[in-house]
């Protein structure tokens, strides 16, 4: 492990189908563009964002280190200056005054030194007044044979906080076997630490902890929490790991005891694949902080690719990072909310309101006027006949599974419906966000889905159908999705923030001005959509 700085410290680890509306995909269409660098170099590079962060080239992974330092947005990330594939990691680093245009540094920590030979992966950054320098004290915790972690199995050192007892606290990711762990180091000076006796937190049956987050949050206010100013009944803590086994981040809800320095999730808040994702889709080592302008606290997460890795060398590039979120603890107290910085705004041009509208069963409402290949749509429906409503099997318990079984082309009776985003004229390709609901023992169920299945012609893309419950009632709820649409990726917010799932997607067809935009319903019931605006988004100053 080692620290940067005198006064800024940084640190990081050393070593270290069938068409929903019956039309067959022309593979005819395929198969005439002999390979993907003739579509490729007819088309430049349709597949790179507008306004999602990315570098010019090469492949990045995991944010590290976000911060606000002196009104300025700072972004690290994993980068490997050589290619589009994983290797050589460094930290480069973008600033920002918005979180919207960024504009690139030089590269701020690589392998400098000895110990640091392997690259300079994950990690976070503490600020301290004054200077940003390396610190030749480095390394400055590490894997060792007397504290018994294995050199592969220590990883990505969380923000530190500074405790009432005077001293510095730092949790690192790890595992024994199976199970989970997070690692409490402390220090009173930022150089000498001490790896403390009981761990922070840790969960059987969890593997590997990578990037592991953790922070405070009120229970009575959307307004983000410092690390440092932590104490108080108003607070609960959350708890993160990105699980290198399912390569998801996972969260629990939970109680710190700043004295013992552990971290205890609240009954029913789960580590793992049974508890709660900050995302359904693809989004992993993410990190966050607190933006002490806006007193908010934000999210990053890296968005990898779906695309072969033979693709990817032809495309030049590899990672995204998914637009900053806002998030804070529902009133629930039992989940977290999210939602794309304000600031994301910005881009948005030539709104298109559509009015109030009753959705037959089996029908599609295009949304004209807008960019579809980059926008920003809002839509909000509202159902009625519940007597309908399909029941759900005890035993669907696997909402990505259920989301596979019934994609958008199976036909339900209160849904699916939702978006039909990056579609095609004649719907040879389209991605589907969408919901359906089913009828539960004592309530009935929201199911959201992300289906990517017709997404491309292309036949050498991930196209993993993702899904996920939300918590909303849809008998006396509005039911909302916002879908942030950027080229090769779809980020949507289903039940304002409670469900989210990030796609990539690869048209060939549906692509810059040849994408389309629809509302649909291919359930049996109607139902009413009564908001749905758009935008098309302007392009950001991305580096
Ligand atoms: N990526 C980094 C590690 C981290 C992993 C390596 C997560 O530090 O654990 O580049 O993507």
């Amino acid at each position: 492990m080692a620290i940067f700085s005198a006064r800024l410290f940084f640190f990081f680890p050393i070593l270290f189908g069938h068409g929903i509306f019956e039309l067959e995909a022309s593979h005819h269409i395929y198969q005439t563009l002999q390979n993907l660098d003739e579509f490729a170099s007819a088309t430049s590079q349709p597949h790179r964002t507008g306004y999602h962060f990315q570098p010019p080239k090469n492949w990045m992974n995991d944010p590290n280190g976000p911060m606000i330092y002196k009104g300025i947005y700072h972004l690290f990330y994993q980068y490997n200056p050589k290619g589009a594939v994983w290797g050589n990691i460094v930290w480069a680093h973008s600033t920002s005054r918005d979180l919207v245009n960024w504009t690139p540094q030089k590269l701020a920590i690589y392998p400098s030194q000895r110990s640091a030979i392997d690259g300079a992966w994950s990690g976070s950054a503490t600020i301290f007044p004054d200077e940003w320098v390396k610190s030749p004290k480095n390394p400055v915790m590490a894997p060792t044979p007397e504290n018994q972690i294995n050199a592969s199995s220590f990883r990505d050192p969380t923000t530190a906080w500074l405790g009432a007892d005077g001293r510095w606290k730092v949790v690192i990711g790890s595992r024994i076997n199976c199970k989970g762990l997070a690692y409490l180091y402390r220090s009173k000076d930022f150089v000498y630490w001490i790896k403390a006796k009981t761990l922070l937190h840790s969960a059987e049956d969890t593997g590997m902890w990578e990037c592991v987050d953790f922070f405070p949050v009120s229970v009575n206010s959307s307004v983000g929490v410092d690390m440092l100013s932590i104490l108080g009944p108003n607070v609960k803590y959350v708890f993160k790991a990105s699980l290198d086994d399912t390569k998801h981040d996972y969260y629990t809800v939970g109680e710190y005891d700043p004295v013992k320095d552990v971290y205890t999730p609240d009954e029913g808040s789960v580590d793992g694949d049974s508890g709660l994702r900050y995302d359904y889709g693809k989004f992993y080592a993410s990190k966050s902080f607190f933006d002490s302008a806006k007193n908010r606290m934000i999210l990053w997460g890296w968005i990898n690719e779906s695309s072969s890795v033979s693709d990817d060398i032809k495309k030049g590039w590899s990672g995204i990072q998914a637009i900053p979120r806002v998030i804070w603890l529902d009133k629930s107290g039992k989940q977290l909310l999210q939602w794309p910085i304000k600031e994301i705004e910005m881009l948005r041009t030539n709104a298109v309101h559509l009015p109030r509208k009753v959705l037959q069963g089996g029908s599609v409402l295009e949304v004209p006027r807008v960019t579809a290949a980059q926008a920003d749509v809002e839509i909000t429906f509202k159902v009625s006949h519940f007597r309908k409503a399909e029941g759900l099997d005890p035993s669907w318990t696997n909402p990505q599974l259920l989301c596979s079984q019934k994609g958008a082309s199976v036909r339900g009776s209160l849904g699916p419906f939702g978006l039909l985003v990056f579609a095609s004229k004649g719907m040879q390709e389209y991605t589907s966000v969408f919901f359906r609901i089913f009828k539960g023992q004592n309530k009935y169920v929201v199911l959201m889905c992300s289906d990517q299945s017709r997404s491309s012609l292309n036949p050498d893309n991930d196209k993993t159908t993702y899904g996920a419950f939300v918590d909303v009632d849809p008998v006396h709820e509005h039911l909302s999705l916002r879908s942030l649409i950027d080229h090769s990726v779809v980020e949507s917010f289903g039940g304002q923030g409670k469900s989210c799932m990030t796609a990539r997607v690869y048209p060939i067809l549906a692509i810059n001005e040849d994408a389309h935009l629809h509302a649909f319903n291919n359930g049996s019931k109607s139902v009413t959509i009564t908001r749905l605006s758009a935008w098309s988004m302007k392009k950001a100053n991305i580096n």
